[in-house]
């Protein structure tokens, strides 16, 4: 009986893609969360423990956990790891000084058992902002070409306007399809 259900859920579209937003306090992950869900900018407050929201995309449910991602909550990020299929990192374009700490954070999570199987969508944020570095200058300093494991993509954007996060989305969605 559960079989089935799960069979009817994956015909009609209706399966749950876990989703978890992970990223240095600041980067914008809890802006980007709201304007998946209502294309409009909200007031953040800085996250302690998660969010959590269903984002449905022509018929693709993903569940999207926003993680707090301030030093010390960052420990906790491995619980919510299971079933994970996407993973999107945000990155805060201006934040050249903290790029190591988010590139060190990276790897740590793509060396986690819970997350062999996870795809990665790396959000390179607040491009609006003058000087902001590059998506191809981001990629460059995480190194992203050595990931050869899994899917990755890396996507430049802006949270506050939302440009750039359709194709995040649309990039979360082929990947569904692929699998
Ligand atoms: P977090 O959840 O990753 O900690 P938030 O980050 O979503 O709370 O955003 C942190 C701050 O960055 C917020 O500013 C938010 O408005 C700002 N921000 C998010 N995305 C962008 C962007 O694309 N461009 C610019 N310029 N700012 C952005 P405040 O001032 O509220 O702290
Ligand atoms: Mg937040």
């Amino acid at each position: 009986m559960g079989q089935l259900f799960t069979k009817l859920m994956s015909i009609f579209g209706n399966k749950e893609h876990k989703v978890i937003i992970v990223g240095l306090d600041n980067a914008g992950k809890t802006t980007i969360l709201y304007q998946f869900l209502m294309n409009e900018v909200v007031h953040t407050a800085p996250t302690i423990g998660s969010n959590v929201e269903e984002i449905v995309l022509r018929n693709t449910h993903f569940l999207m956990w926003d993680i707090g991602g301030q030093e010390t909550l960052r420990a906790t990020w491995n619980s919510y790891y299971s079933n994970t299929e996407f993973v999107i990192l945000v990155i805060d374009s201006t934040d050249r000084e903290r790029l190591p700490e988010t590139r060190d954070e990276l790897y740590k999570m793509l060396a986690h058992e819970d997350l062999q199987n996870a795809a990665v969508l790396i959000f390179a944020n607040k491009q609006d902002v003058k000087d902001s570095m590059s998506a191809s200058e981001i990629s460059t300093i995480l190194a992203l070409s050595a990931i050869r494991d899994r899917a990755w993509h890396i996507q430049a954007c802006c949270a506050l306007t939302g440009e750039g996060l359709p194709a995040g989305l649309d990039w979360l969605k082929s990947r569904v399809t692929a699998n």
